[in-house]
């Protein structure tokens, strides 16, 4: 069924039993389950629609949260179109080592583009389930969420005029440069933050990769990284130092570097293309705890970073919104409160494992090109454990996959 949109000049509602900040793949989910569940909400966001069903990002997703989608009626669009990812491929030493951890588990990768699943996200919940969304929105601020009568407020995008909504929960899923976490800590949360002392510069190449699996470059020179995201997209990473500048990577040192550090025997060339995005990342990771506090509940990147080194970002947002939906539905249709209070917890187990697993990822990535030898001897002798113990083996795959019992 498909429901209209409210005429542009009908008064705007100014209360929702939920307001979600922010029409990401937290937001968005967190939205369609209150949907699903007959609970109104109200969800706010900076961006236009068109912006945000193109911003490239994530690819990766894990087999449990493709399923927790498919459970929840919102995966019909990736179930078709995804593909599948059964193998990664470390180079090092001139050589290519395969690591086939569908052999070995039975499980698999989803690649599906970030904007694909934001698309879908925003048609089920606005187009499919009827839901609002206001876009443009600006200075977003959350009020009184100590208090069991918050209030999210911000700038009309068509008046210039501030607004405000009024709510009994607000689901902060703004990301990692929204206001929602500094509306939580310092006074109710801390934060845990690491920084690699690395930067990556990451590319979006409009070429196809020569293989549709993910590549891992551990060279001297720094890591290099390719992750096919369809027919005609690949993302690339290159290692550089912390603060460098795209403008001091052009087409021929990308794609020489490229061309460098993924080498190895026996193995097609790169396809190059033209590069359609180039942005510098500095490394780093944040976890904020607890991810509540009184009314205010965060989800995804506004309540932990993970660089993007082991592809979990959007896998733990995912898992936060399916965790966050489901609890306040559950609250506000029938007064239970369990899934509220054990929520930051439950999150935080599948944060805290993940983000443990980044880091080992990284020192794998970064130790060879550390001018350290103590770290390269160390970074290879993890690599060839990897190659060589099936117990290292599984526990990688487990952890790669995040399919782990205890989470
Ligand atoms: P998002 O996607 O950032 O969405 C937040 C939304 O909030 C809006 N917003 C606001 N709205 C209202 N008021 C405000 N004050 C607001 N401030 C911001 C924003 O416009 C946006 O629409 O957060 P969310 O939903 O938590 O989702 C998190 C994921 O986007 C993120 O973790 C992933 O993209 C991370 N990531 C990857 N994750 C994976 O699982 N697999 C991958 O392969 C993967 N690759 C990546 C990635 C992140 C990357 N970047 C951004 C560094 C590759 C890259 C290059």
């Amino acid at each position: 069924m498909t429901h209209p949109s409210p005429h542009p000049e009908s008064p705007s509602r100014d209360r929702f039993p939920v307001v979600v900040i922010g029409a990401g793949p937290a937001g968005l989910t967190v939205a369609g389950l209150l949907r699903a569940a007959s609970v109104d909400c109200l969800v706010l966001e900076t961006e236009s629609r068109h912006f945000i069903e193109r911003r490239p990002r994530a690819g990766v997703l894990e087999e449990w949260a493709v399923r927790g989608l498919e459970q929840r009626g919102l995966a019909s669009g990736l179930l078709e179109r995804a593909g599948r990812q059964t193998l990664c491929e470390f180079r090092f030493d001139d050589s290519a080592h395969r690591f086939h951890y569908t052999a070995l588990t039975g499980r698999h990768h989803f690649v599906y583009p970030q904007p694909l699943l934001v698309t879908d996200l925003v048609r089920e919940y606005a187009d499919v389930r009827g839901g609002e969304i206001r876009f443009g929105v600006r200075d977003v601020a959350v009020h009184d969420t100590g208090t069991d009568r918050p209030s999210v407020s911000y700038r009309c995008p068509e008046t210039g005029r501030r607004r405000v909504v009024h709510c009994d929960f607000v689901a902060g899923c703004d990301g990692a440069r929204g206001v929602s976490r500094a509306a939580l800590a310092p006074r109710h949360a801390r934060i845990a933050r690491h920084d690699y002392g690395v930067g990556w510069l990451a590319l979006l190449a409009e070429a196809p990769a020569s293989a549709d699996h993910v590549l891992f470059g551990v060279h001297p020179d720094g890591f290099a990284g390719r992750m096919p995201r369809g027919p005609r997209t690949t993302r690339y990473y290159l290692q550089c130092p912390p603060g460098d500048s795209p403008d001091n990577w052009p087409h021929e040192r990308v794609w020489t570097q490229l061309r460098r550090r993924l080498a190895a025997a026996d193995t097609p060339p790169l396809t190059e293309g033209p590069l359609l995005e180039k942005r510098m990342l500095d490394l780093h990771d944040y976890v904020v705890e607890p991810m509540a506090s009184g009314r205010l509940f965060l989800a995804g990147d506004a309540a932990h970073l993970t660089a993007p080194i082991a592809a979990k970002g959007m896998n733990l947002a995912l898992h936060d919104a399916f965790l966050l939906g489901e609890a306040l539905a559950a609250y506000l249709t029938t007064g239970d409160e369990q899934g509220l209070t054990g929520y930051s917890r439950a999150c935080l187990r599948r944060v805290w494992d993940y983000q443990e697993f980044s880091r080992w990822l990284a020192e794998v990535y970064h130790g060879a090109a550390s001018g350290d030898p103590y770290r390269a001897g160390t970074t290879l002798a993890r690599l060839r454990r990897l190659f060589s113990s099936p117990t290292a083996a599984a526990s990688f795959a487990e952890q790669y996959l995040g399919t782990g019992d205890h989470l």
